[in-house]
Protein backbone atom coordinates (compact mmCIF):
# COMPACT_ATOMS: atom_id res chain seq x y z
CA UNK A 1 0.00 0.00 0.00
CA UNK A 2 1.74 3.43 -1.08
CA UNK A 3 1.99 6.21 0.79
CA UNK A 4 -0.84 8.51 0.53
CA UNK A 5 1.36 11.59 0.90
CA UNK A 6 2.14 11.85 -2.80
CA UNK A 7 5.66 13.21 -2.10
CA UNK A 8 6.29 10.31 0.15
CA UNK A 9 5.07 7.90 -2.49
CA UNK A 10 7.31 9.23 -5.13
CA UNK A 11 10.66 9.40 -3.00
CA UNK A 12 10.13 5.78 -1.97
CA UNK A 13 9.14 4.84 -5.72
CA UNK A 14 12.74 6.28 -6.41
CA UNK A 15 13.64 4.04 -3.84
CA UNK A 16 12.24 0.71 -4.78
CA UNK A 17 12.90 2.03 -8.74
CA UNK A 18 16.83 2.33 -8.20
CA UNK A 19 17.53 -0.51 -5.33
CA UNK A 20 18.08 -3.27 -8.21
CA UNK A 21 20.03 -1.22 -10.25
CA UNK A 22 22.55 -0.45 -6.89
CA UNK A 23 22.41 -4.30 -6.33
CA UNK A 24 23.18 -4.89 -9.67
CA UNK A 25 26.06 -2.41 -9.28
CA UNK A 26 27.70 -3.63 -6.56
CA UNK A 27 29.58 -6.67 -7.69
CA UNK A 28 32.16 -4.28 -10.39
CA UNK A 29 32.17 -1.59 -7.38
CA UNK A 30 33.75 -2.73 -4.13
CA UNK A 31 36.99 -1.09 -4.45
CA UNK A 32 37.84 2.45 -2.62
CA UNK A 33 37.28 5.66 -4.79
CA UNK A 34 40.55 7.26 -3.76
CA UNK A 35 37.95 9.86 -1.73
CA UNK A 36 36.49 10.54 1.65
CA UNK A 37 33.02 11.72 3.13
CA UNK A 38 32.40 14.55 5.46
CA UNK A 39 32.66 12.06 8.44
CA UNK A 40 36.31 11.58 7.20
CA UNK A 41 35.66 7.95 6.10
CA UNK A 42 36.76 6.41 2.86
CA UNK A 43 34.52 6.02 0.43
CA UNK A 44 33.65 3.08 -1.53
CA UNK A 45 32.74 3.38 -5.76
CA UNK A 46 29.54 2.16 -4.47
CA UNK A 47 28.73 4.49 -2.10
CA UNK A 48 29.24 6.86 -5.02
CA UNK A 49 27.21 5.28 -7.87
CA UNK A 50 23.93 4.53 -4.74
CA UNK A 51 24.60 8.41 -3.80
CA UNK A 52 24.75 9.68 -7.87
CA UNK A 53 21.29 7.26 -8.90
CA UNK A 54 19.28 8.41 -5.59
CA UNK A 55 20.08 12.07 -5.81
CA UNK A 56 19.03 12.50 -9.52
CA UNK A 57 15.84 10.51 -8.72
CA UNK A 58 15.18 12.53 -5.26
CA UNK A 59 15.69 15.94 -6.45
CA UNK A 60 13.66 15.31 -9.53
CA UNK A 61 10.89 15.11 -7.39
CA UNK A 62 8.51 18.29 -7.60
CA UNK A 63 7.76 17.98 -3.36
CA UNK A 64 11.42 17.66 -2.39
CA UNK A 65 13.15 20.86 -2.09
CA UNK A 66 16.51 20.09 -0.86
CA UNK A 67 18.14 16.95 -0.59
CA UNK A 68 21.69 15.47 1.78
CA UNK A 69 23.35 12.15 2.05
CA UNK A 70 26.43 10.85 4.05
CA UNK A 71 28.69 11.35 1.00
CA UNK A 72 27.92 15.37 0.78
CA UNK A 73 29.57 17.57 2.23
CA UNK A 74 26.17 20.18 2.05
CA UNK A 75 22.57 20.04 1.07
CA UNK A 76 21.65 20.03 -2.37
CA UNK A 77 19.19 22.75 -3.14
CA UNK A 78 16.45 20.74 -5.34
CA UNK A 79 13.62 23.97 -5.78
CA UNK A 80 13.17 24.39 -1.69
CA UNK A 81 11.91 26.34 0.25
CA UNK A 82 11.41 23.48 2.30
CA UNK A 83 9.58 23.14 5.73
CA UNK A 84 6.06 23.36 7.81
CA UNK A 85 3.83 25.35 4.95
CA UNK A 86 1.46 24.01 3.17
CA UNK A 87 3.32 24.54 -0.79
CA UNK A 88 6.10 24.18 1.06
CA UNK A 89 8.82 20.59 0.04
CA UNK A 90 10.65 18.22 2.01
CA UNK A 91 13.85 17.44 2.76
CA UNK A 92 14.90 13.90 1.89
CA UNK A 93 18.54 12.88 3.79
CA UNK A 94 20.02 9.04 3.14
CA UNK A 95 22.69 7.00 3.33
CA UNK A 96 22.95 5.59 0.09
CA UNK A 97 24.94 2.75 1.40
CA UNK A 98 25.06 1.50 4.58
CA UNK A 99 27.58 -0.77 6.10
CA UNK A 100 29.75 -0.63 2.76
CA UNK A 101 32.87 -1.82 4.24
CA UNK A 102 30.45 -5.19 3.89
CA UNK A 103 31.18 -4.81 0.30
CA UNK A 104 34.58 -6.40 0.66
CA UNK A 105 33.50 -9.34 2.58
CA UNK A 106 29.90 -9.73 0.76
CA UNK A 107 27.83 -9.14 3.52
CA UNK A 108 24.68 -7.49 4.10
CA UNK A 109 24.38 -4.07 2.84
CA UNK A 110 21.61 -1.39 2.79
CA UNK A 111 20.32 2.26 1.83
CA UNK A 112 18.27 4.23 4.66
CA UNK A 113 16.37 7.38 3.38
CA UNK A 114 14.44 9.75 5.66
CA UNK A 115 11.67 12.72 4.56
CA UNK A 116 11.60 15.55 6.84
CA UNK A 117 9.02 18.55 6.64
CA UNK A 118 11.62 20.72 7.97
CA UNK A 119 14.77 22.17 6.79
CA UNK A 120 18.09 19.89 7.74
CA UNK A 121 19.70 19.89 10.26
CA UNK A 122 16.09 18.65 11.50
CA UNK A 123 14.76 16.74 14.69
CA UNK A 124 13.69 13.48 14.34
CA UNK A 125 9.83 14.37 15.08
CA UNK A 126 10.06 15.93 11.70
CA UNK A 127 10.30 12.81 9.85
CA UNK A 128 6.98 12.30 8.19
CA UNK A 129 8.09 9.08 6.91
CA UNK A 130 11.83 6.80 6.93
CA UNK A 131 12.45 3.64 5.78
CA UNK A 132 15.48 1.34 4.50
CA UNK A 133 16.39 -0.85 1.66
CA UNK A 134 18.25 -4.09 2.44
CA UNK A 135 20.36 -5.81 0.24
CA UNK A 136 20.13 -9.33 1.57
CA UNK A 137 19.54 -12.78 0.09
CA UNK A 138 16.49 -10.94 -1.15
CA UNK A 139 15.83 -7.31 -1.73
CA UNK A 140 13.50 -5.98 0.65
CA UNK A 141 12.01 -2.37 1.25
CA UNK A 142 10.56 -1.27 4.59
CA UNK A 143 9.26 1.73 4.87
CA UNK A 144 7.08 3.76 7.59
CA UNK A 145 5.30 6.46 7.82
CA UNK A 146 1.74 7.97 9.20
CA UNK A 147 0.26 4.61 8.03
CA UNK A 148 2.49 2.22 9.91
CA UNK A 149 5.46 0.00 9.12
CA UNK A 150 5.06 -2.61 5.89
CA UNK A 151 8.11 -4.44 4.48
CA UNK A 152 8.02 -5.38 0.76
CA UNK A 153 9.83 -7.44 -1.67
CA UNK A 154 11.55 -5.28 -4.68
CA UNK A 155 12.56 -7.26 -7.68
CA UNK A 156 13.15 -6.11 -11.19
CA UNK A 157 10.24 -6.36 -13.50
CA UNK A 158 10.38 -10.25 -15.51
CA UNK A 159 10.54 -8.25 -18.80
CA UNK A 160 13.25 -5.91 -17.69
CA UNK A 161 11.13 -2.93 -17.44
CA UNK A 162 11.14 -1.46 -14.04
CA UNK A 163 10.20 -3.49 -10.83
CA UNK A 164 7.84 -5.59 -8.90
CA UNK A 165 6.65 -4.73 -5.52
CA UNK A 166 4.53 -6.97 -3.14
CA UNK A 167 4.05 -5.94 0.27
CA UNK A 168 4.83 -9.12 2.02
CA UNK A 169 3.89 -7.81 5.73
CA UNK A 170 1.37 -4.78 5.79
CA UNK A 171 1.48 -3.74 9.39
CA UNK A 172 5.12 -4.66 10.88
CA UNK A 173 5.56 -4.62 14.62
CA UNK A 174 8.07 -5.77 16.87
CA UNK A 175 7.59 -9.12 18.23
CA UNK A 176 6.64 -8.42 22.34
CA UNK A 177 9.37 -11.47 23.39
CA UNK A 178 13.08 -10.31 22.32
CA UNK A 179 15.41 -12.79 20.89
CA UNK A 180 18.29 -11.01 19.39
CA UNK A 181 21.11 -8.13 20.58
CA UNK A 182 24.10 -6.64 17.95
CA UNK A 183 25.43 -4.08 19.24
CA UNK A 184 28.52 -2.15 17.78
CA UNK A 185 32.10 -0.91 18.33
CA UNK A 186 34.89 -2.56 20.45
CA UNK A 187 34.51 -3.81 23.79
CA UNK A 188 36.98 -2.16 25.20
CA UNK A 189 36.14 1.05 24.04
CA UNK A 190 32.56 0.86 25.66
CA UNK A 191 31.84 2.90 28.53
CA UNK A 192 31.83 0.69 31.91
CA UNK A 193 27.96 1.00 32.01
CA UNK A 194 27.43 0.31 28.65
CA UNK A 195 29.72 -2.98 29.11
CA UNK A 196 27.38 -3.98 32.26
CA UNK A 197 24.74 -3.48 30.46
CA UNK A 198 25.75 -5.27 27.64
CA UNK A 199 26.83 -8.58 30.08
CA UNK A 200 23.61 -8.60 31.37
CA UNK A 201 21.40 -8.60 27.95
CA UNK A 202 24.20 -11.34 27.15
CA UNK A 203 21.89 -13.61 29.81
CA UNK A 204 18.83 -12.88 27.90
CA UNK A 205 19.14 -12.72 24.34
CA UNK A 206 21.26 -14.14 21.55
CA UNK A 207 24.55 -12.27 19.48
CA UNK A 208 23.23 -11.54 16.12
CA UNK A 209 25.86 -8.91 14.35
CA UNK A 210 27.04 -8.21 10.80
CA UNK A 211 28.36 -4.59 10.95
CA UNK A 212 25.61 -2.90 8.77
CA UNK A 213 23.30 -1.14 10.54
CA UNK A 214 20.07 -1.83 8.29
CA UNK A 215 20.98 -5.77 8.51
CA UNK A 216 20.97 -5.36 12.29
CA UNK A 217 18.35 -3.32 12.72
CA UNK A 218 16.04 -5.70 10.42
CA UNK A 219 16.93 -8.73 12.66
CA UNK A 220 15.29 -6.46 15.91
CA UNK A 221 12.67 -5.73 13.69
CA UNK A 222 12.14 -9.30 12.37
CA UNK A 223 12.89 -11.26 15.76
CA UNK A 224 12.61 -8.19 18.95
CA UNK A 225 15.72 -7.40 20.60
CA UNK A 226 18.22 -4.60 21.00
CA UNK A 227 20.72 -2.61 18.46
CA UNK A 228 23.20 -0.14 19.82
CA UNK A 229 26.10 1.57 18.24
CA UNK A 230 26.71 3.10 21.91
CA UNK A 231 28.63 6.39 22.92
CA UNK A 232 32.63 4.73 22.88
CA UNK A 233 35.58 5.89 25.19
CA UNK A 234 37.57 7.04 22.40
CA UNK A 235 34.07 8.77 20.56
CA UNK A 236 31.46 10.00 23.14
CA UNK A 237 28.85 10.79 19.92
CA UNK A 238 29.12 7.25 19.03
CA UNK A 239 29.65 6.67 14.95
CA UNK A 240 26.39 6.61 13.38
CA UNK A 241 24.69 10.26 11.95
CA UNK A 242 21.74 12.14 13.06
CA UNK A 243 20.22 13.01 9.66
CA UNK A 244 21.30 9.87 7.90
CA UNK A 245 20.97 7.27 10.01
CA UNK A 246 19.62 7.30 13.42
CA UNK A 247 16.54 9.28 12.98
CA UNK A 248 15.46 7.30 10.26
CA UNK A 249 16.34 3.96 12.23
CA UNK A 250 14.47 5.76 15.45
CA UNK A 251 11.12 6.77 13.26
CA UNK A 252 10.95 3.15 12.20
CA UNK A 253 11.56 1.07 15.04
CA UNK A 254 9.31 3.52 17.03
CA UNK A 255 6.53 3.46 14.31
CA UNK A 256 6.56 -0.70 14.99
CA UNK A 257 5.82 -0.14 18.52
CA UNK A 258 9.80 -0.56 19.79
CA UNK A 259 11.56 2.59 21.54
CA UNK A 260 15.22 4.23 20.79
CA UNK A 261 17.23 6.87 22.34
CA UNK A 262 20.78 8.56 22.48
CA UNK A 263 21.01 7.50 26.18
CA UNK A 264 18.44 9.77 28.07
CA UNK A 265 15.67 9.79 25.75
CA UNK A 266 14.51 9.54 22.12
CA UNK A 267 16.52 9.73 19.63
CA UNK A 268 13.69 12.03 17.61
CA UNK A 269 13.82 14.53 20.19
CA UNK A 270 17.85 15.51 19.86
CA UNK A 271 18.62 18.82 19.00
CA UNK A 272 20.05 18.90 15.52
CA UNK A 273 22.93 21.12 15.20
CA UNK A 274 24.79 20.09 12.47
CA UNK A 275 24.17 18.04 9.08
CA UNK A 276 27.12 15.35 9.97
CA UNK A 277 26.78 15.44 13.75
CA UNK A 278 26.71 12.02 15.25
CA UNK A 279 24.82 10.50 18.18
CA UNK A 280 24.60 6.99 20.02
CA UNK A 281 21.53 4.66 18.66
CA UNK A 282 19.90 2.47 20.89
CA UNK A 283 16.75 1.25 19.01
CA UNK A 284 14.81 -1.93 20.18
CA UNK A 285 11.90 -3.95 22.74
CA UNK A 286 11.06 -0.66 25.13
CA UNK A 287 11.97 -2.64 27.92
CA UNK A 288 14.99 -2.89 26.92
CA UNK A 289 15.73 0.14 26.50
CA UNK A 290 13.95 1.45 29.36
CA UNK A 291 16.54 -0.58 30.93
CA UNK A 292 19.64 1.04 28.88
CA UNK A 293 18.84 4.50 29.97
CA UNK A 294 18.55 2.99 33.75
CA UNK A 295 22.04 1.99 32.96
CA UNK A 296 23.99 4.47 30.58
CA UNK A 297 21.38 7.79 31.48
CA UNK A 298 22.72 10.26 33.65
P1 LIG B 1 28.74 3.48 6.89
O1 LIG B 1 27.42 4.16 6.67
O2 LIG B 1 29.90 4.35 6.50
O3 LIG B 1 28.79 2.13 6.27
O4 LIG B 1 28.93 3.32 8.49
C1 LIG B 1 27.86 2.87 9.27
C2 LIG B 1 28.02 1.44 9.68
C3 LIG B 1 26.75 0.87 10.23
O5 LIG B 1 26.05 0.21 9.24
C4 LIG B 1 27.22 -0.07 11.28
O6 LIG B 1 26.29 -0.19 12.32
C5 LIG B 1 28.49 0.53 11.74
O7 LIG B 1 28.97 1.36 10.72
C6 LIG B 1 29.52 -0.50 12.02
O8 LIG B 1 30.69 0.12 12.39
P2 LIG B 1 31.97 -0.69 12.86
O9 LIG B 1 32.54 -1.26 11.59
O10 LIG B 1 32.81 0.35 13.50
O11 LIG B 1 31.49 -1.76 13.81
MG1 LIG C 1 27.36 4.85 4.51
Amino acid sequence: MASSDPTVAAVFDAVAATAPEIRAALPGRRVESGMENASGESVLAGDLYADELLGDAFTAIDGVGSFVSEEREEAVDAGGPVGGGPDDAYAVAIDPLDGSSNLRSNNAMGTVVGVYDAPLPARGRDLVAAGYVLYGPITTMVVADEAGVREEVVERAPDGDGVERSVVEGDLTLPATPTVYGFGGRVPDWPADFRAYARAVEDDLKLRYGGAMVGDVNQVLTYGGVFAYPALRSAPEGKLRLQFEANPIAYVIERAGGASSDGTGSILDVEPEAVHQRTPLYVGNEALIDRLEAAVGD
